[in-house]
């Protein structure tokens, strides 16, 4: 059967929703498919942490109703190594700018319900999406639905389907050049329904490895630990995580870390990797499609908003303007803040985990960036311009 619209996403992750509401408030049709259910989009936990950029374009493009009622906002971070904490004051080093703990299921569920409610054609649950003859002006998605198969014809397509999507391979071979680096080490995460046992993000360097104590509300905690990257998660029960946690995250002093029932727990890898360009065509990738970086710079998310907000100004100038330079410059735009927060992610995740063939040296090296960090003003406005978001990359 056949359909059109404009601009034809794939990919109903919060990339490939935003860039559909980004077009929607300039006038451009678009059509969203997605490979799973709208109640498993909406409960995969993930991200947390949003950077100021991120909630200011999420405020202005009226999708902060329930965000600004329930987000919490931050104005440090906690570094807590040697059984003590230091205090990066993301705010007071960055002219007031600060970041925001909204669970990223939330966001996509607050991107459905604006997509819904403006009459928006989202297809869940589609089987076998193909972007085909993008290097045409008329490209088309096939994709298959409740067992009738459709060709979707339009303008545009965007590859917002993460990083085990489809769209990039429609790319021919040897255009495009991939970068990978997968690191020695993975992280088992948590989700609580227990009381956060701090007010703001603790990051901890141990000698048993990293661990992250985050938070998603009051109520709710989000914690990790460092673990090898092929970890069998049944081998980690709740006790013996809460044991970890609590020997990784302990101080000199009389903090405690509370437990709780443990609602969800997975393991991540922890991998560089970034496509150049990140267009071929009338194909334009966006997001975890076109680059993933380790969560240890909390950036995956932001990058994914910042790509889409350039598509949809390239997109409206071509549109409205008739012009396809903004277009044409989207791939060195996008790579140019994806490198930054690919350096920033690295920096963070090399200086915080421990390497299990350290014969001493990567440690000592850490202990140095730690405390410099730590003492210095300057080298601490430089992690916490990075962790709040530039502003202009
Ligand atoms: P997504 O969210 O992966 O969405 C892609 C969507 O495409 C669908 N899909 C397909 N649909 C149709 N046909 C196909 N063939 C398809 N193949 C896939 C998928 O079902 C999915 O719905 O990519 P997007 O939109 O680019 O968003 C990227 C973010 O999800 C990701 O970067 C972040 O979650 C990374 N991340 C973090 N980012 C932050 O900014 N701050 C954080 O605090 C943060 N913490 C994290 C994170 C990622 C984590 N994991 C699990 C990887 C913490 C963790 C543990
Ligand atoms: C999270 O809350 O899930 C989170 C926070 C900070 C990170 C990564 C993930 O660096």
């Amino acid at each position: 059967m056949g359909l059109q619209t404009k601009v034809g996403i794939i990919g109903a992750g919060p990339a490939g929703l935003l860039l559909s509401h980004l077009l929607y408030l300039e006038g451009i049709e678009s059509v969203v498919l997605e490979a799973r259910s709208r109640e498993y989009v909406e409960q995969r936990v993930r991200a947390g942490v949003l950077e100021q950029g991120t909630v200011d374009l999420l405020l202005d493009k009226g999708l902060g109703d329930r965000l600004r009622r329930e987000a919490l906002v931050h104005h440090g971070i906690e570094l807590r190594f040697d059984g003590r904490g230091h205090r990066i004051a993301l705010s007071d080093l960055t002219g007031g700018r600060a970041i925001w703990i909204y669970g990223q299921q939330e966001v996509v569920k607050d991107l459905i319900n604006a997509r819904l409610e403006a009459g928006a054609t989202i297809h869940f649950e589609v089987e076998g999406v193909r972007p085909t003859e993008i290097d045409t002006s008329s490209p088309v998605i096939s994709f298959c639905k409740d067992g009738r198969q459709y060709e979707l014809k339009c303008d545009f397509v965007a590859g917002c389907d993460g990083f085990h999507g489809v769209s990039r391979n429609a790319i021919p071979s040897g255009v495009l050049r991939t970068y990978n680096h997968t690191y020695p080490f993975g992280w088992l995460g948590i989700l609580a329904a227990v009381a956060p046992s701090t007010d703001e993000l603790i990051y901890a360097y141990h000698d048993r490895g990293f661990a992250l104590h985050s938070l998603r509300s009051h109520k709710i905690s989000r914690l990790y630990i460092q673990v090898a990257p092929d970890e069998d998660i049944d081998q980690w029960p709740d006790d013996r995580i809460w044991e970890e946690l609590r020997v990784r995250l302990a101080t000199d002093d009389d903090w405690t870390l509370t437990d709780g029932p443990v609602l969800e727990k997975s393991i991540t890898p922890m991998r560089s990797f970034v496509v150049e360009p990140m267009q071929y065509g009338r194909l334009f990738l966006a997001g975890d499609a076109a680059h993933i970086v380790p969560a240890t710079g909390a950036k995956g998310l932001n990058l994914a908003v910042h790509d889409v907000r350039m598509l949809a100004e390239a997109l409206t100038a071509w549109y409205h303007a008739g012009t396809d330079d903004l277009l044409e410059r989207y791939s060195n735009t996008c790579l140019r803040r994806a490198w930054r927060v690919q350096d920033f992610s690295s920096f963070m995740s090399l200086m915080l985990h421990r390497y299990s063939d350290d014969d001493g040296f990567r440690g000592r090296l850490q202990r140095a960036q730690l405390e410099y960090v730590c003492s210095s003003e300057t080298a601490a406005r430089s992690l916490a311009e990075n962790y709040v978001g530039l502003p202009h990359v």
